[in-house]
């Protein structure tokens, strides 16, 4: 009877300890802003994850896994727009553990070059190109 107490408090204190340890250890997606959004595919390739990473996930995995001015300023996709800007904290202020930003204009895939904002209407439009030859 008093080994069987000792065994079941013996695996209650394992699932304790395995269960703090899954928490100690954030997933990935909740490391940058929006994760959630493209979820695996925001740093991998594969839906399902694991090896290959885009180039956003090499970047992000190259700045020691972590958010913040470098990463969010660089363009790793390359197609024009900062990851900070795709991902919709244009100033890099999310930090881990706050709520994602909500952007006005959609959040995009920074390791995906075809997934970006529209050009803004002004600098598309022939007003816009006419302003810029002239001005
Ligand atoms: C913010 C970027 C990011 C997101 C989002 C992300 N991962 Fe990762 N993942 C990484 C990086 C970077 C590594 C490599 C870590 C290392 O080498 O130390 C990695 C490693 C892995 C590995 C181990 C692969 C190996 O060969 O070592 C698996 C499996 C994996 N991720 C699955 C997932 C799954 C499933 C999701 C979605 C639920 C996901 N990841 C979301 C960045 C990300
Ligand atoms: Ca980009």
């Amino acid at each position: 009877m008093f080994y069987k107490f000792i065994f079941i408090l013996m695996i209650i204190i394992i699932i304790t300890i395995a269960m703090i340890d899954i928490d100690a250890r954030p997933p990935n997606r909740m490391k940058i802003p929006n994760g959630m959004v493209f979820g695996c595919q925001t740093c991998h390739i594969k839906p399902t994850g694991g090896a290959p990473w885009n180039q956003f996930g090499l970047d992000f995995k190259a700045n020691d896994q972590k958010w913040d001015l470098t990463l969010g300023k660089k363009d790793s996709d390359g197609d024009g727009w900062t990851n900070a800007e795709e991902l919709g904290d244009p100033e890099c202020m999310w930090r881990e553990g706050m709520p994602d930003p909500a952007p006005e204009n959609g959040v995009f895939n920074p390791g995906d070059a075809t997934s970006h904002p529209e050009p803004s209407p002004a600098n598309s439009s022939s007003w816009g190109s006419l302003k810029t030859l002239v001005f």
